[in-house]
């Protein structure tokens, strides 16, 4: 049965969970940490990931089913290493899987792959999207049909490396005192496979309008956005890397801007933290992941669950992922 705040299964390590309610069922698309040892460097070469293995639960307090091997980089024509944080979605009769892997020139790009089932296995698209770049891609499918793709990551996640619209292999982030850089969003075609609109920033700014700068450490966006709607309003919630929070802010518009609000997740063990969120039935549930599992091996991590709770105004109550901590 699976637990509050305890890895879903202990058999591989799991990371970079999304959430979604397919078909009555909970699915968690993860990314699947190997139990092998890399260098570990800002370009996140320590995260050196073969495939994806997807996870599901008829309901929380079910045990978590492990799927089996849903897609591996030796069955994506264009990838070469490095199949990141995945996230899914459903339209047209038809499962989809986002995913980021790199080049074969070393450059992160988004990939897709289809499946009749939200289990797998999914057969890739031969080549990446066009004019996909950077990691953790996140759908996003308003009451109105249209679905989003949010994605973006500093460091290893190479989003810096674009600011032109061009990769720059050593372009660095903007100075401290000027506007983070915040995550791309583009509206997805009719068949989910192709960027219908040119990826936008998403602007994020404090309660004032004003931007929030790239120094600001404790709000940044860093990487792995996910978007939900709750009572009519948008949020979208990310990591902010350095100081390993999740965070969130709140807009009227899928695609920005975004009103800070608040810390979701308080750090977790190991170096990143990656989430989703997601309602069953009437609750909301909050998907992370930490490396408690591993002993703290930031590159060994363990998908987890809590409940997630509004506050009446509409804000979200912090949580802390160790609540038996003395
Ligand atoms: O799992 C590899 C990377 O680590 C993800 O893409 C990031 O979000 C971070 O969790």
């Amino acid at each position: 049965m699976a637990k509050r705040n305890e890895p879903l299964v202990t058999h591989i390590y799991t990371a970079d969970p999304s959430a979604h309610v397919f078909e009555g069922k909970i699915y968690i698309y993860p990314s699947h940490d190997l139990d092998h040892e890399r260098v570990s460097n800002d370009n996140g070469d320590q995260y050196d990931m073969e495939d994806y293995h997807i996870l599901s639960m008829e309901d929380p307090d079910s045990p978590c089913v492990d799927h089996g091997e849903a897609l591996h980089v030796r069955d994506v024509p264009w990838a070469t290493a490095q199949m990141w944080a995945p996230d899914a979605a459903y339209k047209n009769n038809t499962y989809y899987l986002y995913f980021p892997a790199r080049d074969k020139d070393g450059i992160f790009r988004l990939g897709v792959a289809t499946s009749a089932s939200p289990a797998g296995p999914f057969k890739p698209e031969p080549n990446y999207i066009p004019g996909s770049f950077s990691i953790d891609p996140a759908v996003f499918t308003d009451d109105d049909g249209k679905s989003y793709i949010y994605f973006g990551g500093l460091w290893g996640g190479q989003l810096e490396k674009w600011q032109t619209g061009e990769f720059k292999p050593d372009a660095e982030g903007p100075a401290a005192d000027a506007p983070a850089l915040g995550p791309r969003v583009a509206e997805l075609s009719d068949d989910m496979l192709s960027f219908k609109t040119e990826p936008q920033q998403i602007s994020i700014v404090d309660e004032d309008g004003n931007p929030i700068l790239a120094g600001d450490e404790d709000r940044r966006y860093f990487e792995g956005p996910w978007v939900h709607k709750y009572n009519g309003n948008y949020y979208l919630s990310y990591s902010t890397g350095t100081t390993h929070q999740i965070v969130y802010g709140i807009s009227k518009n899928p695609q920005g801007p975004y009103v800070y609000k608040g810390v979701i997740l308080t750090p977790v063990i190991g170096w990143t933290t990656h989430h989703s969120i997601v309602q069953f039935k009437d609750k909301w549930y909050l998907f992370y992941h930490d490396s408690s599992l591993s002993g703290g091996a930031d590159n060994k991590r363990s998908v987890k669950f809590t409940e997630l709770t509004y506050n009446e105004d509409g804000t979200i109550q912090t949580i802390d992922p160790y609540p038996d901590r003395k």
